[in-house]
């Protein structure tokens, strides 16, 4: 039998937390009367005192903003100088008192580069440290006037650049990439009223309501404080001790624990705004909007073993394959979908809408595109454009506005802050990859690092000296939705935010079976690495709240009893809308069907079929695939039937999780070398357990048998039949263009 509820530590004060009844007053006290709102109201505002008593502004221009060729910098043809211009005869040498004498403090050059040196560095993010970033531009469908004053969404075919920036949460800025966690997806549209940042994840919820808990959450999810590790994982005592007692993340550990949270590229995941936000028109009617990013490539994502090796080949995976694609002319694509709908709506559904751990089921209000994005230049420079980037989510436009959802409100404050530790002051929006394309005029001045020269003797606004300028831009700028507002001072949350499971239930059950089973078996990993039991108990009691199946295969796998459910907060939850939900399996999105930019390994060796990978690597190369021959060592060999091919990668260089799919070519001897050779049949292996695309082509067959892997009629991503070019090739771009072939998975693994 299990362990009795109350045997699990859970914490018995959740329930309290929620509701009117709950919400902590500070004091009982009646509110004053609002004030007489005609008050003032016969002075003139400041737009139109500044109208009538100054002259007119002359037309500014701010060279700071927005012109990234201005602070170009390329060395090349030009003499080597220090910061000053001064022209360096001599870069190798310190300035010294005699050959072997001491170094002189008057070496000025000396000095100045190693100054400069010792602070190259700035405090990596304190979340999303790691990330990767490209250019692009956001493309509108149709105009959107009706829903939004948004200029980027004012016309068909209109073009707004972008700089987007992926990253993975937990890790330092020198982690891997391919850890299970979450990815950011963080949008900056340089809009021509300004910019807007859409601050985003690959995954549409949150592991709490209310940013009250984030320092909480991050010091949890972050390497322990007391030795500093993990490093970029979740597997740990303190993660998994945090959110077992805060239920509200179990819809968001249903995401990560699958195979979300190991994406096969940053080109091929879905990105999300999460929270509910506004769309306001010129008249000022708002409705409300969530947004969704999909890539054209469709949603494909690693498995746990394939991403735990890729890890140590390539540490930059996702990086690498971004910028690769990019440079190659593939940069990636996604459309921008938004759910709109109203207030009353909103009132209606069973869940908050304010509530960031829950999504708008798209069976309750459709996804309907909007508008592209392509992502097609790579940044000049790392630490100038990718790590200098600041995003805010405080930075919108006119035309969108926030809610009030808890989370976002102390994102609204946290970002913008950090910035001005992370980037040395209040001046960040002058870093020319902040700076806006739209002008910036203000009263704001100096702080460190300021770089625009403001003119005149006016720093105030209103002022007649410098004729009222710059000007309020009225009802023409920017205007908060007048969001009518009732209640209390307090701490507490909406009741409807109590209810933590059913949206985690529809996400499990709208999986595929294999997409179950990586849920199962992620949760069975990361309990089976904590040290403290309790903590996996009051886990698994947490998920039969969620589904039984769920719970009882994870139990299994852990070697324990099922647990009694842990005791809700909310005791009898709201019927949902929606029990299965296909849109939330990756298998919703398989993408175009191209197999453009896959990876592909034909492994080779001295006396291989060189017909037969000329006729492969051509068709592959010619339907967009990437193409490496694999040796047992980089360099040339010799092919069967003459002729000499080159090895561009090796078997240790490049195992097989950096590829989507492998081919054997014939070639008796070629094979024979291979099936000597334990890495060749390694590298096979972990492509069959991983689900990769494979064919072997004549004698190319044996290596697979003598790896182990049997041939299977029902396997299509197996294709050892005689593989002569033409119709083989064919049947594998067809597999290949499947991404995986998952169904060929067994527990344990057969091979
Ligand atoms: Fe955050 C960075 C996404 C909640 C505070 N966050 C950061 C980045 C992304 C997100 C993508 C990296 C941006 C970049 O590439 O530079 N964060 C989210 C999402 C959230 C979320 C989708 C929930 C819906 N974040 C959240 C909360 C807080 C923060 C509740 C604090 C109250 N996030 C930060 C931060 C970071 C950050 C500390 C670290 C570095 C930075 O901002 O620029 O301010």
């Amino acid at each position: 039998a299990g362990a009795t509820a109350a045997a699990i530590p859970h914490n018995a004060n959740k329930a309290a937390e929620y509701g009117e009844q709950a919400a902590r007053h500070p004091y009982a006290g009646a509110h004053v009367g609002a004030v007489d709102p005609s008050v003032g109201a016969s002075s003139l505002s400041e737009s139109e005192s500044s109208d009538k008593t100054g002259d007119a502004a002359a037309p500014g221009v701010n060279e700071v903003d927005g012109r990234l060729a201005r602070v170009r910098a390329d060395g090349g043809g030009q003499v080597l100088t220090t910061n000053q211009g001064v022209p360096v005869g001599d870069n190798q040498h310190s300035l010294k008192a005699g050959l072997r004498g001491p170094a002189l403090l008057k070496d000025f050059i000396l000095r100045e580069k190693i100054t400069h040196f010792d602070h190259e560095r700035i405090p990596e993010r304190i979340v999303h440290a790691r990330g990767s970033a490209a250019h692009g531009y956001f493309e509108c469908y149709k105009p959107l006037t009706d829903l939004t004053a948004a200029s980027l969404f004012a016309e068909k075919g209109k073009r707004t650049p972008v700089f987007v920036r992926f990253s993975t949460v937990a890790g330092e800025r020198g982690s891997k990439d391919t850890a299970r966690d979450v990815r950011g997806f963080a949008v900056k549209f340089y809009t021509d009223e300004g910019n807007w940042d859409l601050v985003g994840n690959n995954i549409p919820v949150f592991f709490i309501q209310d940013a009250m808990k984030f320092p909480d959450l991050v010091h949890a999810v972050k390497a322990e404080p007391h030795h500093g590790m993990p490093q970029a994982a979740s597997a740990h005592d303190t993660f998994w001790d945090f959110v077992s007692l805060m239920p509200e993340s179990t819809h968001m550990l249903m995401w990560v624990m699958s195979d979300r949270g190991i994406p096969r590229s940053f080109r091929m995941m879905q990105g999300f705004g999460v929270h509910t936000f506004r769309f306001v028109n010129a008249k000022g009617e708002s409705r409300l909007v969530k947004f969704h990013w999909n890539p054209v490539l469709g949603t494909h994502s690693q498995v746990w073993d394939e991403a735990v090796k890729v890890s140590g080949a390539d540490p930059d995976f996702h990086r690498r394959d971004l910028w690769e694609a990019i440079d190659a002319g593939n940069g990636p694509e996604w459309e921008l979908g938004v759910q709109v709908f109203t207030e009353d709506q909103a009132e209606g559904f069973s869940f908050d809408v304010l509530d960031a751990t829950k999504i708008v089921p798209e069976e309750l209000v459709p996804v309907v595109p909007v508008g592209r994005m392509v992502l097609d230049r790579n940044p000049d420079n790392f630490f100038a454009e990718t790590e200098q980037v600041a995003f805010c989510t405080a930075h919108i436009v006119p035309g969108l506005d926030f809610t009030n959802d808890p989370l976002l409100a102390g994102r609204i404050h946290s970002y913008v802050d950090t910035q001005i530790s992370r980037l040395g002051g209040p001046n960040f929006h002058e870093i020319p990859i902040n700076a806006p394309l739209a002008q910036v005029h203000n009263n704001q001045r100096d702080g460190m690092h300021r770089q625009a020269i403001h003119r005149g003797r006016v720093a105030y606004e209103p002022n007649s000296l410098a004729g009222g300028c710059p000007f309020q831009a009225g009802t023409d700028g920017f205007v908060s939705f007048p969001e009518p507002l009732a209640g209390d001072e307090l701490r507490g949350h909406p009741e409807k935010f109590a209810e933590h499971y059913n949206q985690a239930t529809l996400f499990y059950n709208s999986q595929t079976g294999w997409e179950r089973r990586h849920i199962i078996n992620a949760f069975a990993f990361e309990l089976s690495k904590l040290t403290v039991p309790p903590i996996r108990q009051r886990m698994v009691a947490s998920l039969r709240n969620v589904s039984d199946e769920l719970a009882q295969a994870v139990a299994d796998q852990l070697g324990m009893a099922l647990p009694d459910p842990l005791p809700r907060a909310m005791k009898t939850p709201p019927k949902p809308e929606v029990e299965v939900s296909p849109a939330l399996s990756l298998t919703a999105r398989p993408g175009d069907g191209g197999v453009a930019t896959r990876k592909v390994a034909i492994l080779v060796a001295e006396g291989v079929d060189g017909k037969a990978v000329a006729a492969v690597a051509e068709a592959l190369i010619k339907a967009g695939a990437v193409v490496r021959l694999v040796g047992q060592r980089i360099g040339p060999l010799q092919a069967d039937g003459g002729g000499a091919l080159d090895a561009d990668a090796s078997l240790d260089n490049h195992p097989s999780g950096l590829f989507d799919g492998a081919v054997v070519p014939g070639g008796a001897a070629a094979v024979a070398r291979l099936q000597a050779d334990g890495r060749a049949l390694e590298f096979l292996r972990d492509a069959f357990r991983h689900g990769k695309t494979l064919m072997g082509m004549g004698e190319g067959a044996q290596l697979f048998a003598a790896a182990g892997i049997q041939p299977d009629p029902d396997d299509g991503g197996l294709l050892l039949a005689d593989g002569a070019a033409g119709k083989g090739v064919a049947a594998f771009i067809e597999a290949l263009a499947m991404h995986r072939h998952p169904e060929r998975e067994t527990a344990p693994p057969k091979v």
